[in-house]
């Protein structure tokens, strides 16, 4: 057995995953009005049995392993602290980034008195979603062309990811979704949550650093027909390591032999090759051949509205008629979930994306911030080999995207930490657009640390 199963969602029950959630729901608060004594309830709206808190018997959960790393970090009062944790791209100053493009989309909105506030229908911004889905398909997309997408505004990437697969839970005839061992930490949350069983296909070998093809293509050859895969589009993480445009198409070939039902999340479409169209190529393939397949989009990286949580949806379908009713049942899972998303950051891309101008500047702010990560890459290798540091660490210049998969254990993790007041997750992964020329000895210097001493 290559793959692990993270949890089942079956159960002996023929109903769908989410009507048995709601199902669960339901007893749970028919049992709880039943046992009350309403009265008691009433003269003391707070206190359980004992007279406590009815929150008394939770415990403590930990933090986020990617979120949290941030939390810790802003506890620890050194001057020297780096926060290399979550995938947040910094300046060489260590700043957060807002995009020149994206102040001028703000003023654009700010002067302009005819816009209202108004609630967005339930699919989101329409014009929003008509230009996401060109960015990721291409503007000369058959499928586009032919009406058949659908695209949702969600919440970010996370948002899209959950949305869909809420919506395969409760429409799709597979609930299996395989995803890559190891991936970005929510993927497996993310969709036992939605109603899906996850279960997981090899991807990485560390003893090369690279990509384990081999395993990946007995995993997915070896899946039940019809399961989902989730597939990075590009600059997988945590890794850095994505398959050649030559393997994708034995992967693509593999996927639609078996009707496997391809999941893209498109965390990062810039960071990877600095070009949009070239980081939306594996997307590209898989619709080009006719066959369905998801999408999620974010622009939370590529054009840093991380807190604006904005992202989108697609789903490509064979006809226009099916389109139409896959988008009718997806307003069904996002109205009662969160009614309708956001206007703001919707708005700030589309002011982008529909202005050739704009679009074109944020272009090259964006090759700025992957071209500031490569450089980042190219200081920190040879940063390491200046200090004759052990060990083969080519793959710091090799992989790819925001992060760096550095092969370091929790317990030296946890030593950088402690000694160098250097923040990372405890999978050892980096993420190279927190570092800057002037960080990059101190890493170094940490990294060294721990390669020579027995931590
Ligand atoms: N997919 C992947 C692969 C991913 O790395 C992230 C975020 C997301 C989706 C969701 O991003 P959103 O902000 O919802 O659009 N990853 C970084 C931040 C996080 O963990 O939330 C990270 O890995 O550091």
């Amino acid at each position: 057995m290559t793959s692990s199963e993270f949890s089942s969602s079956s159960s002996s029950s023929s109903s769908s995953p989410s009507d048995r959630r709601i199902g669960a729901l339901l007893r749970h608060l028919t049992a709880a009005t039943d046992s009350d004594n309403l009265s008691s309830v009433y003269a003391s709206p707070t206190s359980g049995v004992s007279g406590g808190s009815v929150f008394a018997h939770l415990v403590q959960a930990p933090e986020d392993p990617i979120l949290g790393v941030t939390v810790a970090y802003n506890k620890d009062p050194s001057p020297v602290k780096l926060n290399l944790g979550v995938g947040a791209y910094r300046t060489e100053e260590g700043k957060p980034l807002v995009l020149n493009v994206v102040r001028k989309a703000e003023q654009q909105l700010i002067n302009d008195r005819t816009r209202i506030k108004e609630y967005l229908p339930i699919v989101g911004l329409v014009e929003f979603n008509k230009l996401s889905a060109k960015l990721i398909l291409g503007a000369d997309s058959p499928a586009i062309r032919e009406n058949r997408v659908t695209t949702v505004e969600c919440l970010s990437g996370t948002g899209s990811l959950r949305v869909g697969g809420e919506f395969l839970a409760k429409h799709y005839h597979q609930k299996t979704i395989y995803i890559t061992q190891p991936t970005w930490g929510n993927h497996p949350k993310i969709f036992t949550l939605a109603g899906l069983t996850v279960k997981t296909y090899r991807y990485y070998d560390p003893s090369t650093r690279g990509l384990n093809f081999q395993g990946l293509i007995e995993d997915l050859g070896a899946a039940t027909p019809g399961s989902i895969v989730l597939l990075h589009a590009c600059a997988h993480n945590p890794t850095g390591v994505d398959p050649t445009i030559q393997q994708w198409e034995q992967i693509r070939q593999l996927m639609r032999s078996k009707g496997l039902m391809p999941f893209f999340d498109s965390a990062y479409q810039g960071f990877a090759s600095g070009s949009l169209d070239t980081d939306a190529k594996p997307i590209r393939m898989f619709v080009a051949d006719g066959g369905e397949c998801l999408v999620a989009q974010s622009y939370a990286k590529n054009m840093g509205l991380y807190g604006e949580r904005v992202g989108a949806l697609s789903i490509v379908c064979k006809s226009s008629d099916v389109a139409g009713k896959v988008e009718s049942q997806l307003k069904l899972v996002i109205r009662p979930m969160y009614s309708s998303p956001p206007i703001h950051g919707a708005s700030i891309v589309a002011v982008i994306l529909r202005d050739r101008n704009l679009f074109n500047e944020w272009t090259l702010e964006l090759k700025a911030m992957a071209d500031r990560i490569i450089s980042m890459r190219k200081q920190l290798f040879e940063a390491l080999r200046a200090r004759g540091t052990p060990g083969d660490w080519s793959h710091i210049i090799k992989q790819i995207g925001m992060f760096t998969f550095t092969g370091l254990n929790p317990a030296q993790v946890s030593y950088m930490t402690k000694e160098y007041h250097i923040y990372m997750t405890s999978d050892g992964r980096i993420s190279m657009a927190g570092l800057s020329s002037k960080t990059v000895p101190h890493l170094a210097d940490a990294i060294h640390a721990v390669a020579t001493k027995a931590v």
